[in-house]
């Protein structure tokens, strides 16, 4: 298969979802490949963040898979590609033989493009399984859950660029943009800011936006610290504040009547929820003074055009649903929606985790957010596509691995490592010890290959081309230079080649001369990407959606009406659902986990950069002065976090950037893996894991970990 190489390529940076234009530049030897500024790039103009810079850093790491690896008696050996696609397609239809289709699950991979998980959908569905899902379900899927189901589209309702030029106030609740979108926060909101914006923070940690806004230094912002898992107590006390003032003082304007009346459905439905709400006792629930709460609801309601920011702190909750969908009730009925530099926007995380989406790598949904169990969409795809698709919704990857052993028996891995990632993490690993199969398709060794009967090596973002969708929506092409370890493959062409061998009519359904061809395909099963072309792609790239060829795409969304069926957003009164563990006498403290700049999600490719790694070299906890106080730990001493779970052992920093009562730490680093700790509880409807609350307990006077890290030894 032909790709988009050549030795020097305008390109975008893997890491977040911002969607940063760099240049790679290859150098005389194959493996020398650099990082070179894209001066006039469409969203970064050549600025990038600590980790654009360093993003080459990895592409010839001595790390890098690069042969086939098969297997056999509990060790690996190289193989051929041939014998490795061999097996795997045995395999694959020994389960189905088996099992039945349904005892497979694929995981499509928010690190590769959309022609490669546009792909790798379309084998499970062909396969005969709607068990397809990707890492969105352990990030934004609640918050894609309450934007469906009120709004209408799973994104962000507003582009970067007109919150930049419009908004007056940013209400980021739970997300970190300082460091999780640095170029975002520096070259957009950041701009809006120095224009006169306000930030209301809500946040139990204090971080890079904190400081980057200098939040504790004008009485303009605000950080509110709350306890994890308070936001919807947090967000009644705003809401109830706001319609309280509107009773006394109609004309101040607090609510918008009219957008009420005329867009939106449900208000009543709040009123009523709130109507025996005690403020008092939930701003204590919170752990803030009531008063601050008060004071930042007024700046929201007065604000010409207010924009709420949502993150992994709102959305990773068994309640996250309705933690989205009280935002979504704020912006609704102050008529803070279908503007320039308003909406509800959740930053979304990886490279491509949008487009990994839009093009259907989801148990529920088919290209374009067409659901499997409605029968005009499923039968208008099966009729390009050639096949009959499964119309029950299949899977999600967090339970595919909790069924692992039980009704899954085999697991097709494209980039992602469920045994870092996933909660309750030492289990997930019993789990996949019991699959009868695994095949990982990975650049890097990972602590879920470890479990894999096969690995196949994949070429890296910089070493091929194809597609990547943004946070606001652009899809914009990636150009690669030429494969840096000749055996590695392209993802879209192993993808294919299964497809080929493994199905009698393959050649016919998964033999694409290129990723464009893909493109070509998906542009006529996904309406919001039909009216684009590699061509008009271009070097802007494209927002969605995007019908027909010379659509412009749309900057914000829902101007006229919101994408429901009624064509009204729709309002939801919620009430406080504390996390399923709150401290109790032998757990007393809350972790909470998140993110630093200089590191990425598994650590898989940052912990392997000499510049990312530099900074912090392994895990830590913050625990507030007067926690470490009564613990008697000293700043920097090596401490023991336990769960009910597992636990690691990992330096304590002591900080007043957290809360007392509550330790926060990263789920960076395998040699103590935060995700032993935290809890397997997931939102009904989203199915997304709690990850930021878990009660823990702290151990003193243990053992450094030092220079001999082990990532079994604290097992
Ligand atoms: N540098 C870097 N950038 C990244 C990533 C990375 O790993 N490193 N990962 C990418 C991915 S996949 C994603 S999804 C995004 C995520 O980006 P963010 O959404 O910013 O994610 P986090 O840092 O996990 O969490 C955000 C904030 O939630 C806070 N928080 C914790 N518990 C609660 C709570 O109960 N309530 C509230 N209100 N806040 C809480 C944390 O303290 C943290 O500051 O970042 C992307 N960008
Ligand atoms: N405790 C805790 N856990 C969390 C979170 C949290 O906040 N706290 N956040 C959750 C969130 S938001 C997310 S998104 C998930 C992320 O969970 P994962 O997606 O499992 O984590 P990543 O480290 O991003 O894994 C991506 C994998 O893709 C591989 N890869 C990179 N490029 C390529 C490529 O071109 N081809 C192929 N084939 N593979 C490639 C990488 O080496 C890596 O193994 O973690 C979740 N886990
Ligand atoms: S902000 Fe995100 S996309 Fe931009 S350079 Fe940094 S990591 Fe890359
Ligand atoms: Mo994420």
């Amino acid at each position: 298969m032909s790709s988009d190489q050549h030795d020097q390529v305008k390109t975008i940076c893997p890491y977040c979802g911002v969607g940063c234009g760099i240049t790679v530049q290859q150098g005389e030897e194959p493996g020398d490949v650099q990082f070179m500024p894209w001066g006039d790039a469409p969203v970064n103009e050549g600025r990038v963040c600590i980790k654009g810079g360093a993003a080459t850093e990895v592409v010839d790491h001595e790390d890098r898979l690069t042969e086939p690896l098969v297997k056999e008696d509990g060790e690996f050996r190289e193989a051929t590609w041939e014998e490795a696609y061999e097996y795997v397609v045995d395999e694959l239809e020994r389960i189905r033989e088996e099992h039945g289709p349904d005892a497979m699950g694929f995981f499509g991979s928010s690190k590769t493009m959309n022609e490669e998980n546009y792909l790798l959908q379309k084998l499970a569905r062909r396969y005969g399984t709607n068990n397809v899902d990707n890492c969105t379900r352990m990030c934004h899927a609640s918050t894609v859950w309450a934007l469906r189901t009120s709004l209408g589209a799973g994104a962000m309702t507003n582009s970067m660029a007109d919150l930049r030029d419009e908004a007056d106030l940013f209400w980021i609740q739970g997300a970190n943009p300082g460091e999780q979108h640095p170029i975002a926060n520096s070259q957009y909101f950041r701009q809006a800011v120095l224009d006169g914006a306000t930030v209301i923070q809500v946040d139990p940690h204090a971080n890079k936006t904190t400081r980057s806004f200098q939040i504790d230094e004008t009485d303009r912002h605000q950080h509110l610290q709350l306890n994890p898992g308070t936001d919807i107590p947090l967000l009644n006390i705003v809401l109830k504040t706001i319609l309280e003032h509107h009773e006394e003082h109609p004309e101040d304007g607090w609510i918008d009547e009219e957008f009420i009346q005329k867009r939106t459905d449900g208000f009543e439905d709040l009123q009523a929820t709130l109507a025996e709400f005690d403020k008092a006792a939930a701003a204590e629930e919170c752990g803030i003074d009531l008063e601050e709460i008060e004071r930042a609801a007024e700046k929201y309601a007065k604000a010409d055009n207010a924009a709420i920011f949502t993150g992994m702190g709102m959305s990773q909750h068994a309640c996250g649903v309705d933690n989205v969908q009280n935002e979504i009730n704020l912006a609704l009925i102050t008529g803070n929606i279908g503007r320039p530099g308003t909406g509800v926007n959740p930053l979304r995380g990886q490279n491509n985790v949008q487009g990994t989406c839009d093009v259907g790598a989801m148990p529920n949904v088919l290209p374009g957010y067409q659901l499997v169990d409605d029968d005009e969409a499923r039968e208008s795809v099966e009729e390009v596509w050639g096949f009959e698709i499964p119309d029950e919704p299949g899977l999600t990857n967090v339970e595919i691995s909790y069924e692992a052993g039980e009704s899954i028996k085999g697991l097709y891995v494209l980039g992602e490592n469920p045994v870092m990632s996933e909660p309750d993490a030492n289990s997930v690993a019993e789990r996949l010890a019991d699959l009868e199969f695994v095949v990982v398709q990975d650049i890097f060794m990972t602590e879920t290959a470890d479990y894999a009967d096969v690995i196949l090596p994949a070429t890296t973002w910089a070493e091929r081309g194809g597609t990547v969708t943004n946070t606001d929506r652009r899809v914009q092409r990636m150009r690669g230079v030429e494969n840096v370890h000749e055996n590695t493959k392209h993802d879209l062409e192993i993808v294919s080649e299964v497809g080929k061998r493994l199905f009698d009519d393959g050649e016919e359904q998964f033999d694409f001369d290129d990723p464009e061809a893909v493109f070509e395909e998906l542009r006529q099963v996904c309406p919001i990407y039909h009216g684009m072309t590699y061509d008009l792609l271009g070097e802007e790239g494209l927002h969605w959606p995007c019908y027909e060829p010379g659509d412009e795409g749309d900057p914000f969304l829902y101007e006229d009406e919101f994408d429901t069926e009624s064509g009204l957003g729709q309002i939801e009164g919620v009430e406080h659902q504390p996390p399923a563990e709150t401290p109790d006498e032998e757990y007393p403290l809350i972790l909470t986990t998140a993110r630093l700049e200089e590191h990425y999600n598994t650590g898989t490719m940052s912990t392997r950069s000499p510049t990312l790694n530099r900074q912090t070299p392994e895990n830590f906890v913050d625990v507030h002065p007067a926690d470490a106080e009564r613990y008697g730990i000293e700043d920097g001493e090596y401490v023991r976090l336990r769960s009910r779970r597992g636990e690691i052992t990992l330096e304590a920093q002591v900080t007043e950037d957290t809360k007392e009562g509550v330790v926060w730490t990263t789920p960076h680093f395998a040699a103590a893996s935060a995700n032993k700790l935290t809890n397997h509880v997931l939102d009904e409807r989203a199915k997304i894991p709690e990850y930021k609350a878990a009660a823990t307990e702290i151990e003193v006077d243990v053992e450094p970990l030092g220079e001999t890290a082990d990532p079994a030894a604290d097992d």
